[in-house]
């Protein structure tokens, strides 16, 4: 007999991250669109999603063990980069951390590397040209990021992407910054949004797309920053 551990295990599953609230704010849509998505199959994957906490010295320790437990085929950080106005595909994680606030355990460090001597930056390894074709023929404001910063998150994607490199080579794996909810937006006029489904919707098809395409494609895209 297997047990319910043993049995859910052999589902293969693709792994969801989302972020504490941070700077202030009491919500984060990343946290709020990986647990709308927990627990669905997509393309014969169980997706799990975990919460990260968006402090420097517990965020990859925090990833280790859902890498450990779940043994993921595909792993999708999110973040919150409130003012962006879509779905933001990230293209690389750079070795280097210089956060402009503190995060929520009151730490700021500034010019140290997320880890010593690695290398100075990894590429996301997901579609993310698929991905982004797949957004815009789905209407859903889309674009490909050429920085995720140098705070908690792109600490999380370069931390990843470091871990699948060396141990993981099989696992796909990168990271998506999402925009402000409305409600979050309205204390900023003229800050762009997106409604928690809409965003939910765009990272159900993001997730299909990269479990069922093995070749990206290639097209001039256009990047941010
Ligand atoms: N966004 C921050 C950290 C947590 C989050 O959701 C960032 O972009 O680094």
């Amino acid at each position: 007999m297997t047990s319910a551990t043993e049995s859910s295990q052999q589902v293969p599953i693709a792994l969801i991250t989302g972020f504490a609230p941070f700077d202030g704010e009491a919500i984060n849509p990343s946290l709020e669109i990986a647990q709308s998505l927990d627990g669905e199959t997509l393309a014969g994957h169980r997706i799990v999603a975990a919460a990260l906490p968006t402090e420097f010295a517990r965020a990859l320790a925090t990833l280790d063990v859902h890498l450990r437990h779940h043994r993921p085929r595909l792993v999708v950080a999110l973040g919150q980069a409130g003012g962006r106005s879509g779905i933001s595909l990230e293209r690389v994680a750079v070795n280097l951390i210089d956060a402009r606030i503190a995060d929520n355990a009151g730490e700021q460090p500034v010019d140290v590397r997320v880890v010593h001597n690695g290398p100075a930056a990894y590429f996301s390894t997901l579609p993310i040209k698929a991905m982004l074709a797949a957004l815009r023929d789905a209407d859903i404001p889309a674009e490909l990021s050429q920085s995720a910063g140098a705070f908690v998150c792109n600490q999380v994607f370069y931390g990843l992407m470091h871990r699948l490199a060396r141990r993981r080579k099989h696992v796909r794996g990168g990271f998506i910054h999402v925009p402000y909810l409305p409600r979050q937006a309205e204390k900023f006029p003229g800050t762009a949004s997106l409604p928690l489904d809409t965003m939910t919707r765009a990272l159900r098809l993001c997730l299909h797309v990269a479990l069922t395409t093995q070749e990206d494609l290639r097209y001039a895209a256009g990047t941010t920053h």
